[in-house]
């Protein structure tokens, strides 16, 4: 991997090194590498020209032309910041009026030039009408001409978002019925991977050639993203952001909100609070990918389980009739579930001391099994039938896992760990494009500023100044651009909105840590990109917005191929704009565009265009930050 080339002795992956890793990896092989690209060459199903509009919801949504004063569409909080961004070649302010429902005017003022843009390769102006509090729906902006999608003002703005941001990884579950009575109609189907033909099943799943004996049970989890593989890397990352969504909300005194019965899930009424219910079903799958004691490598975790071969689109999740495969444990994965079981003790342990306990026990047997093991590295080129999750570099995530390990036990050899790990004190922990499931120092650095714990006080100071500072950044990066966006110019790789979302959570954890409006503002900024207030005037998340983003890729909500199929529900956040092109309808499509115009609403764009659990987890903890009202 071009990766290993990098000095890092912190790992702190650069977004130029991420995108040329890929697209090195694009280049050397004859199919794109790490993507579920449809590529099984017998499935009848892929169409040859999968980016001709292939039903009427298609061609509506191409045909609807992007305005150019772009707004978060769904909306502004009455409290919160409230900026557009206009595209205008005009080097003077231009006048701008905010109308209501009713087309009356309430609220007017100038412009100010912002000037070239280098992400959208715009010149832009800016709107800002923070100034207004008033409250009501069908509001639209209109500047020299141009009038924007309409949108609200109201406090309960990020309510519904936060319950169909979370609804997604009920929807994402293998080993379950959806049901209609929590899904909807459209959305119900058969439980996958249970082994009723003519699914292999994940419960008796084999190790690809030479890792294992027999078989092993891995049933249960959330499917990565548009595949129905399950990753421990990436499962691990979105549930600890899920996990770290509550914590956080109830040092905030809003745990009531992710509170029993708030979300539909079938675990309603339980007592346990649903968000938890719900990041339970993945922590029990990455839980059965560790090895028991008595085996070799005892403690690990197996890297991931998926298809031998990359099935075509549509492919019902009960319908997949691939061989299933467990791939060879990882230091990695390993730590990843050290890291999520660990939170899982401290967190769960109000609500179900058994499975708290259940969970320590593992975290610890991780740890230790990661170091006896600690150079087990997922290799880039396993990328046949699922993704690679490659990851060269694991001083991050021992950090990240002593972090946790330590904030939950107090104990002196994960204390030691932390104050060991050049992590700790490392300037460059925070990347400016984020944290990721490859990156994770800045993890560590968020629970050890967060999580009450025993570091000494100077220590734990410089902590979350650190955090504070790199959400400076943060802001600093936003502040330069015409769409204030916290990632720079060249951080749009595959996944970019998941980037976005990540940085917004550290801006919200900054807020936290100093009660500072700005960071807020600049979190709920975050949204705004997201949601409309970008070069396409897209907004990225299904069902929120006038002109949203509902062809994802996607093998079951897969409607742009099969129109008995659904479209994806309602919440669920496409990857967003790639520079990088790694797949064939990007590399058709979107030549020469500009790296945060590089996006396209196609099934088949697996590269701009897909969901993933670790891209709506940072999506769910921002809407629930941004619903809370005090
Ligand atoms: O999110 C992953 C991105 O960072 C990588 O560049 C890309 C190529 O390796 O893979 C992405 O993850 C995909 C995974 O490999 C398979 N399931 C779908 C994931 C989202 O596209």
């Amino acid at each position: 991997m071009p990766l290993s080339l990098l000095p890092r002795p912190r790992g702190a992956r650069t977004a130029a090194a991420l995108l040329t890793g890929a697209l090195l990896l694009i280049a050397a092989q004859s199919a794109p590498a790490g993507a579920d690209a449809p590529r099984t060459p017998t499935t009848p199903a892929v169409p040859k020209t999968p980016t001709a509009p292939a039903t009427p919801a298609a061609r509506t949504a191409a045909s609807a032309a992007p305005a150019a004063v772009q707004v978060n569409q769904l909306g502004y909080l009455p409290d919160g910041p409230k900026r557009a961004t206009v595209v205008s070649a005009s080097t003077t302010a231009l006048a701008w009026q905010l109308r209501d429902a009713a087309g009356r005017r309430a609220a007017s003022g100038t412009t100010s030039v912002r000037g070239a843009d280098a992400a959208s390769g715009q010149s832009t102006h800016l709107v800002d009408f923070s100034s207004y509090h008033r409250t009501g729906t069908g509001y639209t902006l209109t500047v020299d001409g141009r009038t924007s999608h309409p949108f609200d003002i109201r406090a309960n703005l990020y309510d519904g978002l936060r319950s169909d941001a979370m609804s997604f990884f009920y929807q994402q579950r293998s080993g379950i019925p959806i049901e209609a009575s929590l899904a909807g109609a459209a959305h119900a189907r058969p439980a996958g991977h249970l082994g009723v033909a003519p699914n292999r099943g994940d419960t008796a799943v084999p190790c690809v050639s030479g890792v294992c004996d027999g078989t092993r049970d891995v049933r249960g989890g959330w499917y990565d993203a548009g595949d129905q593989g399950k990753y421990v890397v990436n499962g691990g990352l979105a549930t600890w952001q899920l996990v770290n969504s509550f914590e956080r909300a109830k040092r905030a005194g809003h745990a009531a909100a992710l509170g029993d019965s708030t979300l539909r899930v079938p675990e309603r009424g339980n007592r346990i609070p649903d968000v938890l219910d719900e990041a339970r079903w993945e922590l029990d799958f990455l839980m059965r990918m560790q090895i028991p004691e008595g085996e070799p490598r005892a403690g690990m975790a197996f890297h991931k389980v998926h298809d031998a071969a990359w099935t075509g689109l549509p492919t019902r999740p009960e319908q997949d009739a691939e061989p299933r495969e467990l791939h060879a444990p990882s230091t990695a994965a390993t730590l990843n579930l050290a890291a999520a079981a660990a939170q899982c003790a401290r967190v769960y342990a109000p609500y179900d001391a058994a499975f708290a306990a259940r969970c320590l026990d593992s975290a610890r047997r991780a740890w230790a099994a990661a170091k006896a093991n600690p150079d087990l590295l997922a290799p880039g080129s396993d990328s046949t039938g699922g993704g690679a999750y490659d990851d060269g570099e694991v001083g991050d995530e021992f950090y990240w896992a002593a972090a946790e390990l330590y904030a939950t036990t107090g104990e002196a050899r994960y204390r030691d760990a932390v104050t060991s790990s050049p992590y700790h004190t490392a300037s460059d922990v925070f990347a400016p494009i984020g944290f990721s499931w490859q990156d994770t120092g800045a993890l560590g650095r968020i629970v050890l500023a967060t999580v009450p714990n025993h570091l000494p006080a100077a220590d734990r100071a410089r902590v979350r100044a650190s955090v504070v500072s790199a959400a400076d950044g943060l802001l600093s990066t936003m502040a330069g651009q015409g769409y204030a966006v916290p990632l720079p110019a060249d951080g749009y790789v595959w996944g970019s909105n998941g980037q976005v979302a990540n940085n917004g959570t550290l801006l919200a954890v900054a807020y936290e840590l100093t009660g500072q409006r700005r960071y807020r503002t600049g979190a709920l900024e975050s949204l705004d990109y997201l949601l409309g207030r970008n070069a396409l005037g897209q907004s990225y998340v299904t069902g929120y917005g006038d002109r949203t983003t509902q062809n994802q890729h996607h093998r079951f909500w897969a409607h742009q191929y099969d129109a008995s199929l659904p479209n994806p529900p309602a919440g669920s956040i496409a990857g967003g704009a790639n520079a990088g092109l790694q797949d064939p309808v990007a590399q058709e499509k979107l030549q020469g565009c500009a790296p945060a115009a590089c996006y396209i609403d196609d099934i088949g764009s697996y590269s701009t265009n897909e969901v993933a659990i670790n891209w709506n987890a940072p999506l769910a903890w921002l809407a629930a930050f941004a619903a809370e009202r005090d």
